[in-house]
């Protein structure tokens, strides 16, 4: 499903970075914002997070989901150049059902190898187009000093972890099947971006950080997508403050939850 479109940013993917997606688990960098632009666009950012009325929970320093009530980052997770790309992997239907802030200060450690299987009840019509892709941009420098992801090639083709556990509050290394597997003994591949850039991958692709050991933070924003067959939040969660989001194409399911504005009554920008 490669896209032409006469500026090379917002294309889909090649035939041939498809075939090297689904041989890795990973894919990049790709051009977001200019390197100057990028820290411009998060300051901007951080200022709508500070003084937004609407905050998607009751806490002062929230770093998942501010795509709901800042509208620099709902903008984010719909860009042309994120979404084109996304549909050679995925198809047109694409919903965006979380995001994660990730700073890391100066001198803070990396985050320990692990992979994702957050939606255990599709892997039964599991196909590409039903995988859970990750968006990673760098809105800072993050080459190995600053604390950039990490890569084991070809990891997504097997389960590493013990259980299907979500993204955060965990010490990865318990969650070894196989408490001897050194993921340091595979290929690992460091992905450093310059402000700007991002990379997709699978978040069945067993990822890592580096530790930042730069003197300036690092600064991610990881942004969660999946097809709207995938039924992200059971009835058991509380809804108030979550929801999916389309980026791209339609829902034909409607057993997720969606947003259609952003908490600041910003509606969402959606790639036809
Ligand atoms: O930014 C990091 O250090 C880790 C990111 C990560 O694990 C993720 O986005 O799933």
């Amino acid at each position: 499903m490669a896209e032409s479109t006469s500026d090379p940013a917002i294309r889909g993917l090649t035939a041939e970075q498809v075939e090297s997606f689904n041989a890795n688990g990973f894919l990049g960098p790709f051009d977001l914002y200019a390197e100057q632009e990028a820290p411009l666009v998060w300051s901007q950012a951080m200022t709508e997070m500070v003084t937004s009325a609407n905050k998607p929970q009751d806490s002062t320093t929230i770093t998942c989901d501010r795509h709901l009530d800042c509208d620099t980052l709902s903008r984010d997770i719909a860009q042309p150049a994120i979404v084109h790309k996304l549909r050679s992997l995925m198809g047109d239907d694409i919903m965006c059902w979380k995001t994660h802030i990730f700073e890391k200060e100066p001198g803070t450690s990396g985050t320990g190898w692990h992979q994702v299987e957050a939606f255990p009840a599709y892997t039964e019509e599991s196909t590409a187009a039903t995988q859970e892709l990750f968006v990673w941009t760098a809105f800072s420098e993050t080459d190995k000093e600053h604390g950039c992801l990490r890569f084991l090639p070809g990891s997504h083709k097997q389960s590493y972890n013990v259980e299907n556990k979500s993204h955060n509050g965990y010490d990865y290394a318990e969650l070894k099947l196989d408490s001897d597997w050194d993921p340091n003994s595979h290929e690992i591949v460091d992905l450093e971006l310059k402000a700007g850039q991002f990379v997709i991958f699978l978040a069945t692709c067993v990822h890592a950080s580096h530790a930042n050991t730069s003197a300036a933070r690092r600064v991610g924003l990881a942004s969660r997508y999946v097809s709207p067959s995938v039924r992200v939040y059971g009835d058991s969660i509380d809804l108030d403050h979550h929801g999916c989001v389309m980026v791209s194409g339609e829902d034909r399911y409607g057993h997720n939850r969606m947003y259609r504005e952003n908490l600041n009554g910003f509606p969402f920008l959606k790639v036809e």
